[in-house]
């Protein structure tokens, strides 16, 4: 293991070290705490725990996402993280990566759950469909005639290196920027039945809003518990996409909670059935990065929550709504005695 790591490049060490991996020691220890992870998931135990954050209405609200990045002046957040200095950075999650490619990666376990995910064979399947849903989203945006890659700062994206992509003899690649291979045109395959472009080319309009809004609500019981969830109470108006951006300090073993996210539950109850009109989704820490620790922003569609709540005559009339946002940590795995504190930073809405 020393000879592996003495033997990487300063750029590639440079990048374990942002990730806190900065000796060989460092990096065999994490190695080792991977490998002796189980997977949760089994061919006798094969269910996901939440499988609506890999359901058509949640994808399709990732898919709504009518920007690349959010951050700056892009308030809506978008379809993939925020802006970053570079990739190890903590920035806020697009819903894509919050739902459907973290809760797979941490409900998969094993190795799947940790750094060195792309041991498990079950990663390409995970990222090539990763990828896919990426192409679709681009065949979105240019029939939206919005654009497929970051408005801003662009050039940091598309010179942004992959220092440790290698060739099948294990040779660096050279091609190896980010905007070496941001359109499909670089890959010698095409998708082509099966992808919600389908339909969508035919029921979409091209009048994609370029502006939001984004409101930060105040929360109660920040320090929270499964019977005490993070509240917060924002007045927005009708819209067609409303979704929460959730701030959550990362806890000290934040591989043993997940958080389910309700909107406008039932008073006094606190309930974390899928099936209940008022959930919205479930969010879960996930990837080594810089700062490890520090605080995550999670996006969690509330639309499809909300038109569910709609039909069952939940919701008030109005050009208004009130939201009162739950999210509700619940300890995965072992039962633990008590649950870890926990603290909900921020709970922001955005709708357009
Ligand atoms: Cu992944």
């Amino acid at each position: 293991m020393t000879a592996f790591y003495t033997g990487l490049s300063p750029a590639q060490q440079q990048q374990l070290t942002y990730r806190g991996l900065d000796t060989a020691t460092a990096f065999w220890t994490q190695a080792k705490i991977d490998l002796f992870g189980k997977r949760s998931l089994t061919q006798q135990n094969p269910g996901l725990p939440n499988p609506f954050v890999v359901s058509l209405e949640t994808i399709n609200s990732a898919l709504d996402t009518p920007y690349f990045a959010g951050g700056q002046s892009q308030v809506l957040g978008g379809f993939g993280s925020d802006y970053a200095a570079q990739h190890s950075d903590i920035t806020s999650k697009g819903i894509l990566e919050s739902l459907p490619h973290d809760n797979i990666h941490n409900d998969v376990g094993g190795f799947m759950g940790a750094f060195l995910s792309p041991i498990d064979p079950v990663f390409a399947v995970h990222h090539a469909n990763i990828d896919r849903l990426w192409t679709v989203w681009d065949g979105m945006q240019q029939i939206r005639r919005l654009r497929t890659r970051p408005w801003s700062q662009g050039d940091v994206w598309y010179d942004e290196p992959f220092v440790f992509f290698t060739d099948s003899t294990g040779s660096a690649v050279m091609l190896n920027t980010a905007g070496a291979y941001s359109e499909i045109g670089s890959f010698n395959y095409i998708y082509t039945q099966g992808s919600p472009l389908d339909m969508a080319s035919s029921a979409m309009t091209a009048t994609m809003p370029t502006e939001g809004r984004r409101v930060t609500g105040t929360i109660r019981s920040a320090e929270m518990n499964f019977a005490r969830p993070a509240v917060s109470r924002i007045t927005v108006p009708i819209a067609q996409h409303v979704r929460a951006h959730i701030t959550i300090e990362e806890p000290a073993d934040p591989g043993a909670i997940r958080f389910h996210v309700l909107v406008n539950p039932p008073q006094n109850a606190v309930t974390i059935e899928a099936t209940h009109p008022s959930y919205a989704g479930t969010i879960q820490f996930f990837g080594r990065m810089a700062n490890h620790r520090h605080p995550q922003t999670f996006t969690v569609p509330l639309e499809n929550a909300l038109e569910r709540l709609r039909r069952a005559n939940a919701l008030p009339g109005g050009h208004e709504v009130i939201l009162e946002i739950q999210v509700v940590p619940q300890a995965r795995g072992i039962a633990l005695r008590a649950m870890p504190a926990v603290h909900v930073r921020k709970i922001e809405v955005s709708w357009f």
